[in-house]
């Protein structure tokens, strides 16, 4: 079964929307297979965002993630990082799509409340980012 890695981020988990964004994950199927709660240190937040480091927002991102606990999860079901990137909608909250968490709650194009994995590749490498082996639910 396919798996990707979520994160609310520090504006979601500041908002109050950790319950809401789980009830969606769970509403659509997508079943919890992990979770914790941390507060990442800019050497972790700038391992995570590796793929960033040339882009002129890479500082401000980093210090954003930074900025308060966030939510890790794995989540697991069928075509779930697809899924998951309907569910969260486009990066850009202005051009989401009505009902998607990020039009329903974001405020700002950094502050956009979650993270998803884009690809295959990506979510084993978010996955072992966060969590090892035993820590994932079969
Ligand atoms: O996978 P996404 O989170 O949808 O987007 P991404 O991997 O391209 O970018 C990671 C995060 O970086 C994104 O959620 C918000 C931030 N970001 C992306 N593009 C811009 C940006 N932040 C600023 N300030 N300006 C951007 O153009």
């Amino acid at each position: 079964m396919e798996q990707t890695l979520s994160i609310i981020k520090p504006d979601g988990v500041s908002q109050g929307l950790i319950g809401e964004v789980i009830k969606r994950f769970e509403a659509n199927g997508i079943r919890i297979a992990a979770m914790k709660m941390l507060q990442m240190t800019k050497k972790q937040a700038q391992g995570f965002y590796a793929v960033h480091k040339e882009r002129p927002f890479f500082e401000s991102l980093t210090d954003f993630m930074t900025s308060g606990p966030v939510v890790a999860m794995v989540l697991e079901g069928e075509n779930v990082i697809e899924k998951n990137r309907t569910l969260m909608g486009a990066t850009n909250f202005k051009e989401a799509e009505e009902g998607t968490i990020r039009r329903d709650f974001a405020t700002d194009i950094e502050k956009n409340v979650v993270h998803g994995s884009d690809s295959p590749e990506t979510a084993a490498f978010e996955i072992s980012y966060f969590f090892n082996q035993f820590e994932i639910i079969k």
